[in-house]
Order: C-alpha cells, then sequence, then structure tokens
C-alpha cells in the first residue's frame, strides 16, 4: 500500500481536492488515517448487509471509491438474487476499483456504473450505503439525491449513510476539530499537510450537522433514523424506509 503523501510538500497555491490517480494509487493508506472509525464502519456496513438485503433485489454503494464498502457488503449479504450496484465518477477509482472487484472471488454480482449518483435511476432497492459521499455533493442537490433514493426503496429498507459533520455550538466545534488533527498527527500527518489537505477540501466537502442530516432525512419520509457510530466529526447513521 502506498503511504499518502500528497500534501508533505508545501504547495504554492492548493488546488481543490480532486480524485485523481495520484489519490488513487494513495487511498487506502489516506482514508485509513484521515477518516476515525473507517474500517470500523466497512464492517458494520457488511453486517447491516446481511440483516437488510433483501432476496431479488438491488443494493447501492454510492461513491464507492475502491470497493471496500462493496466488498464488505458482498461477503455480508445471504439473500439469493441480489445484486450490488456501485457508482463513482471517477474514472481513475473506477478503473482500479474493477481490479479489485475482479480479484474477489464472492459469487454475488456487482455492476460498477461510472456515473455521477445523481443520475443513477434506482430501482427495487433494499440498502443504500453512502459512505462518505453526500458531503461531496453541493448542498442543495443532497434532498433531491436522497429523496430519490426513498422512493426506489422496498418496505423495510435501509439507507447507511456516513459524513464528516460540522457542529453548530462554536466550542465543541474547534475542540472536536482540534482533537481530530490531533489524531491526524498521531497517525504521522505533519501540521503542513492537515492544513493543506483541508484547505484542498474546503470548497469541495462541505459537512452538514447532525441535526441539519436528522431533519433532511425526516422530511424525505424516512420513519426512523438512529446515530450508530460517533467519533470527533465523522458519524454513521441509519435511517429506515
Ligand atoms: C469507501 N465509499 O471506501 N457521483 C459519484 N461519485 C462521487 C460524486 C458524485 N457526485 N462525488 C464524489 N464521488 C468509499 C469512500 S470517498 C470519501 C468514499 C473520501 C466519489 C469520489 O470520486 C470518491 O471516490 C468518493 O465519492 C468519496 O467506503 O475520500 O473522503
Amino acid at each position: 500500500m502506498e503511504a499518502d503523501n500528497i500534501f508533505s510538500k508545501q504547495q504554492n497555491k492548493v488546488e481543490d481536492f480532486k480524485f485523481d490517480k495520484k489519490v488513487v494509487s494513495v487511498f487506502p493508506d489516506m482514508i485509513k488515517r484521515s477518516v476515525p472509525g473507517y474500517e470500523n464502519v466497512i464492517i458494520m456496513s457488511g453486517l447491516f448487509a446481511e440483516r437488510f438485503a433483501q432476496p431479488n433485489s438491488n443494493l447501492y454503494d454510492l461513491g464507492c471509491s475502491l470497493g471496500t464498502t462493496t466488498l464488505a457488503m458482498r461477503s455480508g449479504i445471504n439473500a439469493p438474487g441480489t445484486k450490488i450496484i456501485a457508482v463513482d465518477n471517477s474514472a481513475d477509482m473506477l478503473e482500479r476499483c474493477k481490479t479489485i472487484i475482479d480479484s474477489d472471488q464472492s459469487d454475488v454480482p456487482v455492476e460498477l456504473i461510472l456515473d455521477d449518483i445523481r443520475n443513477i435511476d434506482f430501482q427495487n432497492n433494499s440498502m443504500t450505503v453512502l459512505n462518505y459521499t453526500l458531503q461531496f455533493l453541493p448542498p442543495d442537490d443532497r434532498e433531491g439525491l436522497l429523496k430519490r433514493i426513498y422512493d426506489s426503496m422496498l418496505p423495510g429498507a435501509i439507507l447507511v449513510l456516513s459524513e464528516k459533520i460540522t457542529f453548530s455550538e462554536k466550542q465543541n466545534s474547534e475542540l472536536l476539530i482540534d482533537i481530530y488533527h490531533s489524531w491526524k498527527a498521531h497517525n504521522g500527518y505533519s501540521e503542513m499537510e492537515i492544513k493543506q489537505k483541508r484547505n484542498a477540501l474546503e470548497n469541495v466537502l462541505i459537512p452538514d450537522t447532525i441535526p441539519q442530516h436528522v431533519a433532511r432525512l425526516e422530511k424525505i419520509g424516512f420513519k426512523r433514523c438512529e446515530l450508530w457510530f460517533q467519533c470527533f466529526n465523522f458519524i454513521s447513521m441509519v435511517a429506515f424506509r
């Protein structure tokens, strides 16, 4: 696994973050050292799939990157006749994802789609996972996407939504984000790397607060939702149709 040193050198102008070849080559190391709880959230996505995949239905992994969530879901699914539809709009990510999925032995079919998740015609949907992807959509597009997902869901279907979040209370926000940065430093990132990555993400990753997420899910019609994981400014929720 290649080490993530993308922001280790001083850059004159920090460009907006892109999921390009350079990021793909370090992605497993980057996400593990940058998203607290990532590995647990992936494992638990597999456990949700084990429990909620319905026979003859589709399961969606939106913003699949290298397919880590897809593989966890694939190994969890017991229901017959299911298909996982994994979508990403980065051609570099999806190309590498295809190699990884092809080398996995499970016989649950996986369809990889290179497209914007806003263009997908969701159907016959028993589970949708958005692991750290909704945060990259323009805020005004988030409700529309979630509504279309909701409308495609079978009774009893679930949405797993994992996100970086922000906080409305200023002191909590400063403290938790500061501790998060300490955790990144603990994982070997320098102060400059942390700062440059933060700048690169500033216009690209726009986090919501937990109350914003809950209000949106309730407005769309999800009958229950629960926060099942939180570490500092990273969360995962499950919402039930
Ligand atoms: C994992 N879920 O390993 N349409 C399609 N893909 C998109 C869009 C969009 N509009 N916007 C961003 N992406 C993964 C990790 S990474 C999270 C998800 C991170 C894709 C983007 O190309 C990238 O691959 C992914 O969403 C976000 O479980 O890097 O912080």
